[in-house]
């Protein structure tokens, strides 16, 4: 037991490391693995970011060339983790949401109501 709890934190620390080095470049073209990776257009074009974790708020994360809060601008996404992710209008996973589930791409948020509305994400 003590083994495997050890191992569970070398994976946490990890996955903290990921979040806090600048993304590689091949990260572009291929996405993160093991994320939810978020881009302000559609067809996986434009700036992106990802997300390994729930964020309860996107204001303060930033799409990767510069434009601006990824908050209210997500146009579409894929998700290659191995959780269904839940991405809502609202701040702290409140209002409409779509659900994402492991390895679903969705190349066009259609949803006026959805589309560059998406305030949090939550991780199930
Ligand atoms: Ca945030």
């Amino acid at each position: 037991m003590r083994c495997a709890i050890g191992s569970l934190a070398v994976i946490l620390l990890t996955s903290m490391l990921s979040v806090g080095i600048a993304a590689p470049s091949f990260a572009h073209e291929g996405i993160e693995a093991g994320a939810l990776t978020v881009y302000k257009d559609t067809g996986f074009s434009g700036g992106w970011h990802s997300f390994t974790g729930s964020d309860g708020n996107l204001e303060d994360n930033k799409w990767n060339d510069g434009t601006g809060s990824v908050n209210d601008s997500i146009s579409s996404l894929k998700n290659t983790s191995s959780h269904t992710v839940l991405l809502c209008t609202g701040a702290g996973y409140t209002g409409p949401f779509i659900t994402v589930r492991p390895g679903q791409a969705v190349s066009e948020v259609v949803n006026d109501a959805l589309r560059e509305h998406i305030s949090s994400i939550k991780f199930l």
